[in-house]
């Protein structure tokens, strides 16, 4: 083995492997090629892609702007490609994964239609042996979890749903060739950022469209648009530059200043204003930069939150509608805020009708459509817009152990234990990508993915340099960071919505906030100077 070539590890099939292909898995090829690594990576689905493979429901888009939401390794790559649209659509963002998939030759290290049921590391040996859903093995000395975290799409269980004669969907498993739901009456059970997106498309083509609402969510015009050649051009010309920046700011995203300014410094007039100029420009970014303290501060939050209020209310015509589509339980921003499409005007269509089924739950699918606690809603198709089991979901999925020990789902009973979201103590060479208590979720994803491939990389050039053939996370170091992911929520508003982000959308799952929300500046910089110091928290050693 080029790589790790202790006679022990010798008898490894590949130097590492790689589970998943999306974006994250993708990247993580190219980079450790340079290292002369053999590799092989796992993808479930019958392409690469990743969330933009699964996720193909109508309308499907990203919230990041198409000039950021791009790989930054490789200058021609996004010199050259054109992206149409401010905000790239589901297809157009799998095309261009294709396109770089092709590009550099990657897929001759992709094995598609190949789940990941099994990973055991052998503590002898310091080898993973990885097991697929047809029962094949593979051994590597390293294994990196590319498995997304929101990859896991859940659908909840609903009684009955075997005997509904209409068909039924899941946004994050929508069929390739597409819904027809042309003189259908639709359903849709979810309003997050998947059922919001998708509602204008359905509204727009079928019968009739149910919308069936257990929370209102906060939700902002996109202001989608061919993008500007001028801008493009600009964006290009600075894009170097701009990546670089792009490290030094919360979100992974340059372009916008930190404000300086509390919202409650500012008279009524002024924030009516500057909320009003960043409604018209649309994107979340720069709503919630509007102010300083819009996730910190209750009162300054509410100002935010009464303005986007005030919006559905002017917007939906019946104001029993619009007052049922007022967000009430949490403050804007602590749920992905959405980005939309003319979301609250499909409530002034005649076809188009909203549940509220917080008031009256669904009870069960019969057969013929949605009963809730107070009535029967006669359907054709129901779409399930309900969201992942996010963030631990895809890694809880395989079994994961040393020499078959504790899995990682009891590791995680109450709640995701990491290093930097990087590595999971206990679990020695397996490494994550944008895992849990990472800024991740919470970042420009591919930004963050690119940063945790560069790190894992030179964390594996160093131990071929030394020697080692064993890394770990420590077990205080581990537990010291998870206690700061923990602080820094606490002192943000995060926690007190019921979000994915707290895994308060499945039952039963621990309550715990889990993305890093210190920021990608403060994130890096920690990562940074903990390589500086000798790989703080870290164990090495060569078997
Ligand atoms: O899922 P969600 P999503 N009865 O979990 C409801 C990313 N994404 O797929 O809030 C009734 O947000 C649930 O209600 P409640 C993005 O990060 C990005 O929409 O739990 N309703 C909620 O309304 C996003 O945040 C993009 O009360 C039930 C909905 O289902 C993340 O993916 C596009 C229910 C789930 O919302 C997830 O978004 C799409 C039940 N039993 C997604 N169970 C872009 O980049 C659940 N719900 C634009």
């Amino acid at each position: 083995m080029p790589g790790f070539s202790s006679e022990k590890q010798s008898n490894a099939d590949y130097d590492v492997v790689i589970v998943g292909g999306g974006l994250a898995g993708l990247y993580s090829i190219y980079r450790l090629r340079k290292l002369g690594l053999t590799i092989r990576a796992y993808e479930a689905g019958d392409g690469v892609g990743g969330t933009w493979f699964w996720n193909r429901y109508p309308g499907c888009r990203c919230d990041v702007e198409s000039m950021e939401y791009s790989y930054s390794f490789d200058d021609e790559l996004q010199q050259e490609w054109i992206w149409p649209e401010r905000y790239g659509t589901q297809p157009v963002i799998l095309e261009y994964i294709n396109h770089v998939a092709k590009r550099f030759d990657l897929m001759r290290d992709v094995q598609l239609n190949t789940r990941i049921t099994d990973a055991i590391f052998c503590e002898e040996q310091h080898l993973w042996t990885i097991t697929t859903s047809s029962g094949e093995t593979v051994t590597a000395p390293i294994c990196i979890m590319a498995t997304g975290n929101l990859s896991t799409p859940r659908k909840p269980d609903f009684r009955g749903l075997d005997d509904f004669k209409g068909d039924w969907y899941h946004t994050g498993l929508w069929p390739k060739e597409g819904v027809d739901f042309t003189g259908k009456r639709v359903g849709v059970i979810g309003t997050g950022s998947s059922g919001v997106q998708m509602m204008p498309h359905i509204a727009a083509q079928a019968e009739h469209l149910t919308v069936f609402q257990r929370t209102a969510n906060f939700s902002l015009p996109a202001r989608n648009a061919p993008l500007d050649p001028e801008k493009e051009k600009k964006h290009k010309e600075e894009y170097k530059e701009r990546r670089i920046a792009a490290y030094s700011t919360p979100f992974g995203i340059a372009g916008y200043p930190p404000p300086v300014k509390s919202a409650l410094e500012a008279t009524a007039e002024e924030r009516q204003a500057i909320y009003e100029s960043k409604w018209q420009e649309g994107g979340s970014i720069s709503y919630l930069f509007a102010y300083k303290d819009l996730l910190l501060n209750k009162s300054a939050n509410d100002t935010a939150s009464e303005f986007v209020r005030d919006k559905i209310r002017e917007t939906v015509n019946d104001p029993a509608t619009a007052e049922l589509l007022c967000p009430d339980n949490h403050p804007i921003g602590t749920k992905r805020l959405i980005l939309d499409s003319q979301y609250y005007e499909i409530f002034n269509q005649a076809n188009v009708d909203l549940v509220d089924v917080r008031s009256a739950p669904i009870q069960e699918i019969t057969e013929n459509g949605i009963k809730t606690t107070d009535n029967e809603y006669a359907l054709d198709a129901i779409a399930f817009a309900t969201g992942f089991d996010a963030m631990t979901g895809a890694m809880k999925e395989i079994n994961i152990s040393v020499d078959g020990g504790t899995n990682i789902e009891e590791q995680w009973g109450d709640g995701p234990q990491t290093y930097l979201g990087l590595m999971v103590a206990r679990l020695p060479n397996m490494f994550m990508i944008t895992g849990p208590q990472s800024p991740g979720v919470k970042s420009q994803m591919i930004l963050s993915i690119e940063w945790h491939v560069n790190w894992i990389a030179e964390c594996l050039a160093h131990m071929m340099n030394s020697n080692h053939t064993r890394v770990m996370a420590k077990e205080d170091a581990q537990r010291r960071w998870v206690d700061h992911v923990r602080e820094v929520a606490n002192s943000t508003l995060y926690p007190l919505a019921n979000s994915w982000y707290m895994g308060a959308n499945i039952p039963g799952k621990p309550r715990v906030f889990m993305p890093y929300v210190g920021g990608v500046e403060a994130y890096t910089k920690e990562c940074n100077r903990i390589v500086e110091e000798g790989y703080e928290g870290f164990e090495f050693a060569t078997n």
